[in-house]
C-alpha cells in the first residue's frame, strides 16, 4: 500500500528527517497529494480545514503535527484545587509545569527557533500556567507578533474562561480559531468543591458565589465563541467522587452550546505537587475509570480521546517533549524563519496521508463488515505516522485502540518509564510497564527482546514485532481477524 520512496514509514530519527526531506526536496514526488484527506463524516468541510493540521482537533492530524506552548502569561484570576504554580519540574509533564516563563519577544524568538527546527509545527498555544484571558495585554502580543512572522501558524488558546467574554471579540478579530475551555461543573455546588475562590470586577470572592460566577462566565464565553465560529474544545479534569458523575451533565451542557471537543482529563494528584487535592489525599481516576466515564459520554459531544496533558512549554508531537532542546539559553539572541522545513515536510505529509487514509479505511471496514462482537484493546507503541515504528524499550507512553463492531478507534494512552536506560532494561520499570497495562489484550512495537518479551508474556499480556512499521489499523485488523476467525486483509506495509 505504501510508497516505495522514503516516507513517514520510517520516521525514527533527524537523520531519517533529513533524508525524508531532501527526498521530497528533489521532487521525487512530483504529486503534493496522492490521496484523500481524512475528513470525519461528521465534520464539514469548512471546520475540516480549520483542523486537519490541529494535533489536539484531529486526532489524525496528531500522527504527523506538532504543537508548542509558550509561557508568557503567568497571572490567574481564580484558584484550581489541582493547581500550584509556584511547582516547577522540568521532569515534570503536566499542565502547568513550565521551565521558564517569557517575555512576547522572547516567545517570538522561541517560536521562530522551533519553526525552523521542527517541521511538524503547526500549532502555537498559551496553555498557562496562568491565564491567557487575564493577563491579556502579553498573550495579544505574543500571538500578533508571531502571526506577522509565520503567518500559517495557528494560534491557540487555553483559558479558564472568567475573562473570556471580555476578548471574544479580539480573539476573532486575530483570526485565532481555536479555544479551549476548562470546564470542571456546571452545578456551582460542585464548583465550591473545586475552586475555592475567584478574582472578578475588581473583588475577591469565594465558595458558593465564586463558584456560580465563573460559571456564568464560561457558558456566555462558550456561547460567544460559537457565534463567532471560532472551534472550542471543553476540558473537564475529572475527579472522583467529586465531578466525576457530573460529567455527563457537563457534556450535554456543553454540546448544547456548540462546543466542538469535549477532553475528559483524569486529575493527576501527589503531595509533592503542592496542591489542595495532592495534600489532601484527592486521588485521581484509574485508566479504567476513565474510559469508563468516556465510554458513558459517547454519543454527546464529540469526544477528544488523545490528549497528553502537555505542559505549559511542550514542545514537539504530542506525547514527546522536546522543549528541553529549545530553552532561551539554546536559541541564538537573533534568528530568522526559515519556512522551507515546514513547506517540504508538509508536501510529504499530504502524500503519506492520502496512503495511511485508504489503509485505515480498508481495515476499519474489514472489522466493521466482519459483525463481530468481539472486542480487542490492543497497546501500540509509536512515533507518529500512524506506524508501529518505536521499539518496546524506547516507548515512553502506549496509545490505545479499541476494535470493535464500530470499527477501529483510538480510545486512550497509557504513559510509562523508559524500559531501557542506556543497553540494559530496568526490572521494576518492567513491572510499572505491565501495571500500566492493565485490561489491555496485545501490545504492538517495532522491535522488543526476549527477556521483557517473556517477562510482560508470563504476567499475561501478550506482546508481538510481528507488525513492525505497519500502519496501526492495518495491523489491528489482521489482530482482530486472527482473535475472532475471521478472513484477514492482505498484509499492507
Ligand atoms: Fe496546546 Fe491545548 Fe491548543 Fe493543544 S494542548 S493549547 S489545544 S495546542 Fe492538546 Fe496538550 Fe491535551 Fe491541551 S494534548 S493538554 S488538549
Ligand atoms: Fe492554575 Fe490554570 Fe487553574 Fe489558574 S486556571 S489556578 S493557572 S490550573
Amino acid at each position: 500500500m505504501s510508497s516505495p520512496m522514503i516516507s513517514l514509514k520510517s520516521l525514527t530519527s533527524t537523520t531519517t528527517m533529513n533524508q525524508l526531506l531532501a527526498t521530497a526536496k528533489s521532487g521525487a514526488c512530483a504529486s503534493s497529494s496522492c490521496g484523500s484527506p481524512a475528513k470525519p463524516e461528521d465534520v464539514d468541510s469548512a471546520t475540516w480545514e480549520k483542523i486537519k493540521d490541529h494535533p489536539c482537533y484531529s486526532e489524525e492530524a496528531h500522527h504527523y503535527f506538532a504543537r508548542m506552548h509558550v509561557a508568557v502569561a503567568p497571572a490567574c484570576n481564580i484558584q484550581c484545587n489541582y493547581c500550584n504554580r509556584k511547582y516547577d519540574c522540568a521532569n515534570e509533564s503536566r499542565p502547568g509545569v513550565v521551565s521558564e516563563r517569557l517575555t512576547p519577544d522572547q516567545a517570538l524568538r522561541k517560536v521562530i527557533a522551533v519553526a525552523n527546527e521542527v517541521p511538524q509545527l503547526s500549532v502555537l498555544g498559551i496553555a498557562g500556567p496562568g491565564d491567557g484571558c487575564y493577563d491579556w495585554k502579553k498573550t495579544k502580543a505574543t500571538f500578533e507578533r508571531v502571526a506577522s512572522e509565520i503567518p500559517d501558524i495557528k494560534l491557540c488558546l487555553s483559558t479558564n474562561g472568567l475573562a473570556l467574554p471580555d476578548h471574544v471579540d479580539e480573539l476573532a478579530d486575530m483570526n485565532v480559531d481555536h479555544v479551549t475551555i476548562t470546564i470542571n461543573m456546571v452545578d456551582p455546588e460542585i464548583g465550591a468543591k473545586i475552586y475555592p475562590w475567584i478574582f472578578h470586577d475588581h473583588r475577591r470572592f469565594t465558595g458558593l458565589e465564586a463558584a456560580k460566577i465563573l460559571h456564568e462566565r464560561q457558558m456566555l464565553g462558550l456561547e460567544m465563541l460559537t457565534a463567532r465560529g471560532i472551534l472550542t474544545k471543553i476540558n473537564s479534569v475529572m475527579i472522583p467522587g467529586v465531578n466525576d458523575e457530573h460529567l455527563v451533565e457537563v457534556n450535554k451542557w456543553v454540546k448544547e452550546r456548540g462546543a466542538f471537543l469535549h477532553n475528559v482529563m483524569p486529575l493527576i494528584s501527589d503531595p509533592v505537587h503542592g496542591t489542595y487535592y495532592g495534600l489532601t489525599g484527592q486521588r485521581g481516576p484509574r485508566a479504567v475509570e476513565l474510559k469508563t466515564l468516556q465510554d458513558r459520554l459517547d454519543g454527546g459531544a464529540r469526544l477528544m480521546r488523545h490528549c497528553r496533558q502537555c505542559r505549559a512549554d511542550a514542545v514537539g508531537l504530542l506525547g514527546e517533549d522536546r522543549g528541553q532542546e529549545f530553552t532561551l539559553d539554546r536559541i541564538p539572541g537573533e534568528v530568522r524563519y526559515d519556512a522551507s522545513k515546514r513547506e517540504t515536510y508538509r508536501e510529504v505529509v499530504a502524500r503519506e496521508r492520502g496512503d495511511h487514509v485508504t489503509a485505515k479505511s480498508e481495515a476499519i471496514g474489514m472489522v466493521k463488515a466482519a459483525g463481530s462482537s468481539g472486542l480487542l484493546l490492543v497497546a501500540v507503541a509509536t512515533k507518529g505516522g500512524g506506524r508501529i515504528n518505536e521499539h518496546f524499550g524506547h516507548a515512553k507512553e502506549f496509545q490505545v485502540y479499541e476494535a470493535s463492531a464500530i470499527g477501529i478507534n483510538l480510545v486512550g494512552h497509557r504513559k510509562v518509564e523508559q524500559y531501557c536506560r542506556g543497553g540494559w532494561g530496568e526490572e521494576s520499570t518492567l513491572d510499572d510497564v505491565i501495571a500500566a497495562l492493565e485490561g489491555i489484550d496485545i501490545l504492538l512495537c517495532a522491535k522488543i527482546g526476549d527477556c521483557p518479551k517473556d517477562q510482560l508474556t508470563e504476567a499475561g499480556v501478550r506482546v508481538t514485532d510481528d507488525y513492525g512499521y505497519d500502519y496501526i489499523e492495518t495491523a489491528v485488523s489482521a489482530l482482530y481477524a486472527a482473535e475472532f476467525g475471521l478472513e484477514p486483509l492482505a498484509a499492507t506495509a
